[in-house]
């Protein structure tokens, strides 16, 4: 039998182990953990759930196995600089080319022997030297807009408000985004419109109070697989699951209702049914007169989504539309949970708005068993956008283009700042290929991997005259960089995460630091330092400290207070109580108190199928895997599951295309083309196609249409037209296309 590194078998032959109370690394549910490491903090044995808010001792298969990605051998122990020979720039291994006919490593990570003699170790003087010299030249001949950087939503928030403090006070540049762009962007963008705040109302366990759950555009049972467990015993219990999903996810079983939709058809059903409540008058009118405004405009605008028109437009039975909408109706409580299917769209701002439309003409917000809740993704994504890893908003969502909050902050900083909101993480790849973006600092991301359209982002990486990229291995984004930093995993470090439900916990340090890596926080600090930026601290609970005084939602919290289970924000009381489960029970956060009704019409797709093109592809997720793979493809447990690339193809387009279970195909879109295994699946519809985006040696985004939501800037990650055949000999990779 393969042994798992951490089993308890290995836990319980170790003497002298302690245990560290901390938190997973990967997904938004935040579950609290404990460690078990032996005494000199080099290896973690094993893992145990522990009793937190969102997990009550529960875990999934990443927060129990997935750990040891921070003790792989290939962890990054020491700076890295090009060498003089491996310039001009290109991408270093086959794959992240896009040779044709290159060649196809498996396995799935950066092949280090490739990669590694590109590079020379260098002490950390003169790493650092290096990339404060190199970005200060930039800034001060191009001036501060030419700079960038992407922050982290996998680091903590102490983290995350160092990295926008220096790009703004140090690059003195607002050109600052995280991967919130790439996820929930637009669903952030309609809720400040709609609501004055982009945070979740209510709690995901608070669905245990109601009648109805409505699920759209998302599978919690892989990616918020915890959560998930507590929606299948609300289930159980007789709350009732609306899903609205192109590809059916396993929770469908549960579900008292099952829409699967045309893909991008989601404005139409949700009018289709607010069409049906108002006909119905199955609203809460009393909510609408006291808390909302705008509501005629929604009614004047769905008035045309009537169930015929809808059902055909979306394909599904009119009378599971017209039941769903019943089951929100105003006299049962009904949350309000989304994903990835509603905001990763051109038209992703359109389609939340439409949720939250729904919520509030039902009167389903500020009280137990209803709310908004976009589930949110990475372990710190929340918290990486409260501390203001967005470029238009300083900490806590304050927009740097207003007069007054930029004095207000010149003055907390001491410094002056840009009055222009900055770029946005497609803005900056676009910047990089016209070369007005000439020098970025990215930290815990990885866009070669994960931002729309590989081989424009491979110009644009190849375009900047200098990349620093801060990660603890190398990755396909470092292959373009001119220095690397090695940082801190989760497991080494303290900070503060805030979760999807707002709660805010500790994460503690289980691991030292391997070789001469160091931490995160401090490497920041020594960049800014080096641009003339005022970052002395003496602990990351100063910067905590910090943080918290230029924000009101956390207010009264410190690592003190958080102690060892963390509190929700906002927390008035923090002596009595756990902060809040439910928010804005009186009034919205907006200048009159009420919320905005947006009306939105179904708008086409930003690309079209046609007869080159005839299918649909849908990206997302896998439950063993995280994102680019950079962590769990190094997991011996989550990789030997889930080693490799497939496409899923409904059966009956496979007739039609002749391509049988397990052969290999060519997906190709108008950017690109890939090669990899089919797996003929019913679960996704005919004309679609699903391709998880974890695998770099078939890379889904090769394929994806980088076009944007006007709002939200977010791209169209689910829906790109693309061909399926048959493989041909020639193309064995990741192909350039054109
Ligand atoms: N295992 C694992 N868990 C993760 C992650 C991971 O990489 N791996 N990543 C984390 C992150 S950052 C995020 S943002 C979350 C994302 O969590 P989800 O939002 O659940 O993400 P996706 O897998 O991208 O899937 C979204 C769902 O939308 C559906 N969909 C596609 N197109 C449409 C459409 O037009 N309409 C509707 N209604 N549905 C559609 C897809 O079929 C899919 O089931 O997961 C987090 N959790
Ligand atoms: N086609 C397609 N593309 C997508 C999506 C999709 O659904 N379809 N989803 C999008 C979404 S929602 C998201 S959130 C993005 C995610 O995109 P990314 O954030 O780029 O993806 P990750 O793989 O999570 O990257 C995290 C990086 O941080 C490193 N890392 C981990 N921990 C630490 C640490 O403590 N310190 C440092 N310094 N580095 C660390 C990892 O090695 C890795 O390189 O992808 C987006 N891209
Ligand atoms: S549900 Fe999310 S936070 Fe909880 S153990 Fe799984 S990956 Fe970790
Ligand atoms: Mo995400």
């Amino acid at each position: 039998m393969r042994k798992i590194p951490g089993s308890t078998g290995e836990a319980r032959k170790a003497v002298g182990f302690k245990g560290v109370d901390s938190l997973c690394p990967y997904c938004g549910v935040g579950c609290a953990l404990t460690y078990r490491v032996d005494s000199e903090q080099r290896r973690i044995l094993d893992v145990s759930g522990r009793d937190g808010a969102a997990n009550s001792g529960r875990l999934c298969v990443k927060g129990r196995y997935g750990y040891d990605y921070a003790m792989h051998a290939q962890r990054l122990t020491k700076p890295l600089i090009r060498r003089e020979d491996s310039y001009p720039k290109t991408a270093l291994s086959a794959d992240v080319k896009g040779e044709r006919g290159g060649k196809r490593k498996p396995g799935g990570i950066v092949d280090y022997d490739d990669v590694m003699p590109h590079f020379r170790e260098a002490s950390w003087e003169e790493a650092l030297e290096l990339v404060g010299r190199k970005l200060g030249e930039i800034r001060d001949t191009h001036g501060g807009d030419s700079l960038a950087g992407f922050g982290s939503a996998k680091g903590s928030n102490e983290e995350a408000y160092l990295f926008q403090k220096l790009v703004r006070t140090g690059f003195r540049t607002n050109n600052v985004d995280h991967c919130t762009r790439l996820c929930h962007a637009s669903s952030v963008a309609a809720l400040l419109e709609g609501v004055g705040s982009g945070a979740v109302t209510n709690v995901v366990r608070d669905i245990e109070n109601a009648d109805t759950a409505l699920l759209a555009g998302c599978n919690p049972t892989e990616n918020h697989p915890v959560a998930a467990t507590f929606i299948k015993e609300a289930a159980e219990k007789g709350t009732k699951l609306v899903i609205v999903n192109t590809r059916r996810p396993r929770l469908a079983d549960h579900a008292a209702i099952y829409l699967q939709i045309h893909p991008g058809t989601d404005v139409a059903l949700f009018n289709g049914m607010m069409h049906v409540l108002i006909k119905e008058d199955l609203i809460d009118h009393e909510f609408i007169d006291n808390r909302t405004e705008g509501f005629d405009e929604i009614r004047e605008t769905v008035e045309e989504y009537s169930p015929e028109v809808v059902a055909n437009l979306c394909g599904v039975d009119k009378d599971d539309l017209i039941e769903a909408a019943r089951l929100l109706s105003a006299d049962r409580r009904s949350m309000f949970f989304w994903g990835m299917g509603i905001s990763q769209h051109t038209h992703g701002t359109d389609n939340s708005r439409c949720i939250i439309a729904m919520a509030m003409i039902t009167g389903n917000v500020g009280k137990p068993g209803t709310g908004l809740h976009p589930l949110r993704g990475q372990n710190n994504v929340q918290g990486a956008s409260d501390a203001g890893l967005i470029p238009m908003v300083y900490p806590d969502y304050q927009p740097v283009n207003d007069p007054e909050i930029q004095k207000k902050f010149e003055a907390y900083w001491k410094t002056e700042l840009s009055p222009n909101p900055g770029l946005t993480v497609t803005e900056i790849m676009s910047g990089a290929l016209d070369g007005s973006i000439k020098g970025m600092y990215v930290q815990g991301e990885n866009p070669f991997v994960s931002d729309p359209d590989t081989n424009k982002v491979r110009k644009g990486l190849m375009a900047l005259d200098f990349l620093v990229v801060q990660d603890i291995f190398m990755t396909e984004t470092a292959e373009f960089a001119d220095v690397i930093l090695p940082g801190s995993s989760f497991m080494e470090k303290l900070g503060t995460y805030t979760n999807t439900d707002r709660r805010v916990q500790i994460g503690r340090p289980a691991l030292a630091l391997p070789g001469d890596a160091r931490q995160d926080w401090e490497l920041i600090c020594e960049i800014g330092k080096r641009l003339g930026a005022d970052m002395d601290y003496a602990s990351v609970s100063d910067v905590f400290d910090e943080f918290v005084g230029c924000t009101t939602e956390y207010q009264n919290l410190s690592h003190e207070v958080l102690g060892r289970d963390g509190k929700w924000y906002p927390c008035h009381d923090p002596d009595n109580s756990e902060g809040e489960r439910i928010v804005f029970t009186e009034s919205f956060p907006r200048p009159n108190g009420k919320a905005k009704l947006v009306a939105a019409r179904q708008s086409p797709p930003h690309e079209k199928v046609d007869t080159e093109y005839p299918l649909v592809l849908n990206t997302g997720r896998m439950l063993e895997h995280w994102h680019t793979g950079s962590m769990t493809r190094r997991s011996t447990a989550l990789h030997s599951i889930s080693p490799e690339a497939f496409v899923e193809i409904n059966p009956n387009d496979a007739v039609s295309l002749h391509i049988t279970d397990g052969q290999m195909v060519e997906v190709r879109s108008r950017r690109g083309v890939i090669q990899l295994k089919a797996q003929l699946m019913d679960r996704v519809a005919e004309g679609s196609v699903f391709i998880p985006m974890h695998f770099r040696e078939a890379c889904a985004n090769v394929l994806t249409d980088p076009a944007v939501d006007p709002q939200g800037k977010i791209p169209s990650f689910k829906y790109s037209a693309v061909s399926v055949a048959p493989a041909s000999d020639e193309v064995r990779h990741t192909g350039s296309g054109n």
